[in-house]
């Protein structure tokens, strides 16, 4: 028996990896408790936050998957035969190794999720191997954000939020009260009780839409007519920071002329938000600067409509002079420890092998890719290469059922359940049944494990250390170290891909002798040891503003944005010469029809779930046990259906069940959640653990022919659907 001890260490069911301290005993982790003198430096914040409570008990859950297990019987029985570490990558690497010579290097993909984990390892594998097929989530997560933003301002951006000092803060197709738990959910309601305007572009009040002074409940997917029609009214109105405009902005002329039928009245009947409310929030969003504008995933799953959505909006900020400006937004910088772009080797990946990417598409593509590098060089930034230019998923699936263009025979999933996460559930179904060699790092048996050929333990919250670094898009890493070791054979999954990677030829360039070691040499170029750094958990300058202004004493002339122009492109000389449209035009959204008369947004989150994870954990689940379908009052009314009645949402896709829910949101829309399985059913075929009963994903598809054509995005809100009670009768 050794003494009970205290060590410092991080959350992480949420990106935002808390700091936390842990009470180790014999190896065991007994208690934890937030630790204000790390990351985010103050233990209220974690007060509204029941997951880290869970960590010791997630840590040893019955479900959880302890040794690499290899499948016996059929895929998708549940027959497992525990193997040792050695075997498995053993057999793996033979087995890769076989298909690659048969198929070449394309013929592996791999899958990845949210930010629950490191990927770079998972990068610097696939770089090596020769493989560019990751699929990701990017296309309706991150990506079209940050492509966007390089392509206006030079480099992605920092949205800011200073209660004090911010004047107006504009929150858009985001949910903070549901989906943040940190500090910025924090500053929110801070902001708030200023009284200063707070405005919510939501179809549904939410709980953040609640604290709105203004709730524009704007219709499915019609947003960027919206955003054109503030920029429009600002325009109009010279509510413009004409200064800037002036100085700083290319294209305002094209951009007015272009805008001329934007009116209010027409963007009212467009997207349902009235005339009058739309020059109030035009009025307030340009005169109260500096102003703050946050979007969400709300925004980045409406299909050919993000990238029109996120243009507008970057000229919103723009023309009223927010970029770059204290308490609006602020553009990053590289960072000074080593980035993930060389963290992923991306550099080193070959020229034939990117031909071999699937698709045409004009921004995630090495091609946009390449054409984005040129501009940000200028200020010698990179942005990541590997996760902006991974592979629309739609056209992953088909090649592994298809062949064409050529045949991938074998995935490794790692920190994502696809079954649930991914678009069109019967297609990733068929996709992943289809292979030669499905392996899963995972912690717990989910949907997606219960179909691998190899299924391997991945050491999880306080068994690995933790290094989250923004990708590389800014000078900023927070994390700590473990507070034990992993529990039975679990291992973090930089030993898997360093593991694989020793036994396919790529010794030299694994160089470490652990996930701390490699981690350590990220850190080095910033003269702080992992030690100083796992103190606080937290690695960042001071920001600094208006770095356009900057004089280079070499030419005398201001820095200003690393785009073609020099300035913020209003009008994308980038677009334009990719054939794109240089100026964001909406797109028509799916039409409602008598069959499908009603409007579907998927992902609604809740507490206490994360996507697809812990709906096993009682103390959370009792909390939150039915998934929701919700309606406003008068659609309930119009469909005759009562809250609690048990009902199916139906799409041209597919079917999936929720429980009616009656909430403050648009008419003739539907919401539901998304990630919903139930892990107390059987984990094998048929069930897979309830993944077709209420799994949001059944009733969307990602189809690559009506994706955007630019970064792929689906559609996930403002689908076409039908709703009625379960028991109609009716199929
Ligand atoms: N319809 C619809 N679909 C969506 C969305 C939506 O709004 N609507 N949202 C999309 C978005 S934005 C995202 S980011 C995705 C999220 O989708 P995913 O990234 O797939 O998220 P999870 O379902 O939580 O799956 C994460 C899995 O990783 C495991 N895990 C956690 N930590 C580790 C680790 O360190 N190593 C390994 N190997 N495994 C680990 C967990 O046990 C869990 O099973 O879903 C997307 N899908
Ligand atoms: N509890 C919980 N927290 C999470 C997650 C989780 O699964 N659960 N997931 C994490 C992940 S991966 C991410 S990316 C973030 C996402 O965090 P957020 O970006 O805040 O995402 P959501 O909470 O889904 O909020 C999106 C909002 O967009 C609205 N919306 C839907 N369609 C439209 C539309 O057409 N226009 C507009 N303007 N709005 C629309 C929805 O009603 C919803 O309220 O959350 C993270 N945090
Ligand atoms: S906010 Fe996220 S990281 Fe922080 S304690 Fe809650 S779940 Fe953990
Ligand atoms: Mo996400």
């Amino acid at each position: 028996m050794t003494m009970p001890q205290t060590v410092k260490t991080n959350c992480r069911f949420c990106g935002y990896q808390c700091g936390l301290t842990a009470t180790v005993e014999n190896g065991r982790v007994t208690g934890v408790a937030p630790d204000p003198t790390q990351y985010p430096g103050d233990e209220r914040i974690q007060h509204g936050c029941h997951r880290w409570r869970m960590a010791p008990q997630f840590l040893d859950h019955p479900d959880r998957v302890n040794y690499p297990l290899k499948r016996v019987g059929e895929r998708g029985s549940g027959q497992w035969h525990r193997i040792s570490w050695d075997q498995a990558l053993d057999e793996i690497a033979e087995k890769l190794a076989g298909l690659k010579e048969q198929f070449g290097p394309e013929t592996l993909a791999t899958c990845i999720g949210g930010p629950h984990a490191v990927y770079w390892p998972l990068h610097r594998f696939m770089t090596l191997f020769g493989s560019p097929n990751n699929v990701g989530i990017g296309q309706i997560c991150w990506n079209p954000g940050t492509l966007l933003h390089a392509i206006s301002y030079g480099w992605p951006l920092d949205n800011e939020l200073e209660p004090d000092l911010t004047g107006c803060l504009m929150l858009w197709g985001a949910n903070h009260a549901e989906s943040d738990n940190s500090l910025l959910w924090h500053r929110i309601q801070q902001y708030s009780r200023t009284g200063k305007p707070l405005i919510v572009v939501d179809p549904r009040r939410t709980r953040t839409a609640e604290l709105a002074t203004h709730w524009l409940p704007v219709r499915p997917g019609t947003d960027a007519v919206l955003a054109l029609g503030l920029v429009q009214a600002i325009i109009q109105n010279r509510w413009y920071d004409a200064p800037f405009v002036e100085a700083w902005c290319h294209g305002f002329a094209r951009l007015a002329g272009h805008l001329q039928h934007y009116t209010p009245g027409y963007v009212a009947e467009a997207t349902g938000i009235p005339a009058e409310q739309l020059l109030e929030v035009a009025r307030l969003y340009a005169l109260q600067c500096p102003s703050a504008l946050f979007t969400g995933r709300g925004i980045d799953q409406i299909g050919r409509n993000s990238v029109p959505l996120h243009h507008s909006l970057d000229i919103l900020r723009a023309i009223t002079g927010n970029i770059d400006r204290k308490g609006a937004s602020c553009i990053t910088g590289m960072p000074d420890f080593i980035p993930e772009l060389e963290l992923e080797l991306s550099d080193r990946f070959l020229e034939t092998q990117r031909r071999k990417q699937l698709g045409q598409l004009k921004l995630q593509s090495y091609h946009g890719y390449e054409q984005i590098r040129k501009l940000t060089s200028k200020q010698d930034k990179r942005l990541p290469m590997r996760y902006l230019t991974s592979t629309q998923p739609n056209l992953v699936w088909q090649a592994m059922l298809t062949d064409r263009p050529y045949p991938i025979r074998s995935m490794i999933v790692m920190a994502t359940n696809p079954l649930l996460t991914q678009a069109d559930t019967s297609l990733v179904y068929q996709a992943l049944k289809s292979l030669d060699l499905l392996v899963v790092l995972e912690l717990f048996q989910t949907p997606t494990a219960m179909l691998a050929d190899y299924l391997l333990p991945s050491a999880g919250v306080l068994e690995r250390a933790l290094f989250e670094t923004k990708a590389g898009t800014a000078n900023l890493a927070y994390g700590g170290a473990k507070a034990v070791e992993p529990y039975y054979e679990r291992r973090p999954d930089f030993d898997f891909w360093q593991g694989l990677g020793r036994r396919l030829g790529q010794q030299e360039d694994w160089p470490w002798q652990s996930f701390e070691d490699s981690l350590e040499a990220t850190l080095a170029p910033t003269g702080v040891d992992w030690e100083t750094f796992s103190r606080h958990g937290l690695y960042t300058l001071p920001e600094e503003y208006e770095k356009h202004e900057r004089i280079d004493p070499a030419t005398g002339k201001a820095a200003g944005f690393a785009t073609t122009t020099g300035k913020i492109e209003l009008y994308s000389e980038l677009l334009a010469g990719l054939g794109a449209e240089p100026l964001p035009v909406p797109k028509p959204v799916a039409a409602v029809d008598e069959q499908y008369p009603l409007s579907l947004i998927t992902g609604a989150r809740y507490h206490p779930y994360y996507a697809s994870s812990f709906h096993q954990l009682e103390g959370l689940r009792k909390l939150h046990p039915e998934p929701w379908a919700e309606v406003s009052r008068a659609t309930a009314h119009k469909l005759g259906l009562a809250e609690g009645t048990p009902v199916r949402v139906t799409t041209e896709k597919g079917t999936a069940c929720f429980t009616l829910k009656i909430s403050e949101m648009c008419d003739d829309v539907v919401s539901v959640e998304y990630g919903w399985w139930y892990p107390e059913k059987k984990a094998a075929e048929p069930e897979l653990g309830g993944l077709w009963l209420a799994n949001a994903n059944l009733l969307t598809s990602a189809d690559y022919a009506t994706a955007d054509p630019l970064i792929g995005t689906a559609t996930y809100n403002g689908i076409p659907c039908c709703l009625q009670a379960v028991d109609s009768g009716k199929k």
